[in-house]
């Protein structure tokens, strides 16, 4: 079981880096993988830079592989302090964990556009789903709108914060809270835990309720891998509760709807500017517009209108293959 698993990790491996580097040929392995994409419990956690997401994560890791649950985490982190399956430095290391092939940890520092990073941590948390890891869970730090996105884009979304986050989460505001279903305030051993708690809460009263969840408050030394027992409890009533309420199918579905309007959208982009005749025509289309003869968005227009014909001679648009 364990060589199973390595084997199994190495393949995933090798298959992220194929979507971390958009190359073409993630679309005909994502095209195998389908059918085998939902079993995984989906785990989003963010929050400020420093609140302890990392170490979080590894203490809960640790918490699940005792329950005998395998794991896998996407930490989309450029100061990531997880490499190739082990934490460095001083900070937390797997310890146990460490040497489990039932762990499978993996970065994805930014790249490019932040979108198709978004995408492509997404379509890793796919693989690893895919794979047969039981929990899947995805790190981000949460400093902009679409950071906090891409960890809302699970079944449950933990909003990490530590005593010390206050001017932060005042700077963050509604994207950030409002992304949480389960709110954990980390380094309870901190001076300011409590007043940290307490802001959550008075927050979480003014606000409108959402639905029927409550979001949690819960207090966590995730260096001791104190509080983590509560925070999976927090997590697996969140679960039934959504499933009552055909939350998680709804939540599920409109995911799904979003990421297919974006992979129409990336592949007729990629599909444009993979013909040769479209970076031709777009000189021609620069020339006009510089010249006053056309418009931006006309030419826009036109250079699109003239890319459909091309591909409709060819055979009709692409596939994504
Ligand atoms: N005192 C105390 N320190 C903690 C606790 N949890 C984490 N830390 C420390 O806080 C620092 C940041 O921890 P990380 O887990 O890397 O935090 P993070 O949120 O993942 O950080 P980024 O990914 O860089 O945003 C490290 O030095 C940890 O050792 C805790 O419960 N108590
Ligand atoms: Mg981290």
């Amino acid at each position: 079981m364990q060589r199973l698993l390595a084997g199994e990790a190495r393949a995933a491996g090798r298959v992220i880096s194929l979507i971390e580097d958009r190359r073409p040929e993630r679309f005909a392995v994502l095209g195998a993988l389908a059918g085998r994409v939902g079993r995984a419990e989906r785990l989003g956690v963010t929050g400020p830079p420093g609140a302890g997401k990392s170490t979080l994560i590894n203490a809960m890791t640790r918490a699940l592989r005792a329950a005998g649950r395998t794991v896998g985490v996407v930490a989309v982190d450029p100061t990531s302090p997880y490499t190739g399956g082990a934490l460095l430095g001083d900070r937390v290391r797997m310890g146990e964990s460490g040497l489990d092939a039932g762990v499978f940890i993996r970065s994805m520092a930014t790249r490019g556009a932040l979108g198709g990073l978004a995408r492509a941590a997404e379509e890793a948390c796919d693989v690893l789903d895919a794979y047969g890891r039981d929990v899947v869970v995805i790190e981000t730090v949460g400093v902009g709108q679409s950071e906090v996105d891409v960890a809302r884009a699970a079944d449950c979304t933990l909003v990490v914060l530590s005593p010390e986050s206050g001017d932060q989460v005042q700077a963050m505001k509604a994207g950030l809270m409002e992304a949480a279903d389960v709110f954990v305030v980390n380094k309870a051993d901190r001076e300011g835990a409590d007043r940290m708690v307490a802001q959550v809460e008075e927050m979480l009263h003014l606000r409108a309720r959402r639905g029927a969840w409550e979001p949690p408050v819960l207090r966590s030394v995730a260096l001791k891998g104190e509080g983590v027992e509560a925070i999976l409890e927090a997590v697996a009533r969140h679960r039934r509760s959504e499933e009552e309420r055909g939350g998680l199918a709804a939540r599920r579905r409109g995911r799904l709807l979003a990421r297919l309007r974006a992979a129409v959208e990336e592949i007729h982009r990629e599909a444009i500017w993979a013909d040769p005749g479209s970076a031709l025509a777009l000189e021609g289309a620069a020339d006009r517009v510089a010249s006053g003869g056309a418009d931006l968005y006309g030419a826009a227009a036109g250079l699109f209108r003239s890319w459909l014909r091309r591909a409709a001679g060819l055979g009709g648009p692409p596939r994504g293959e």
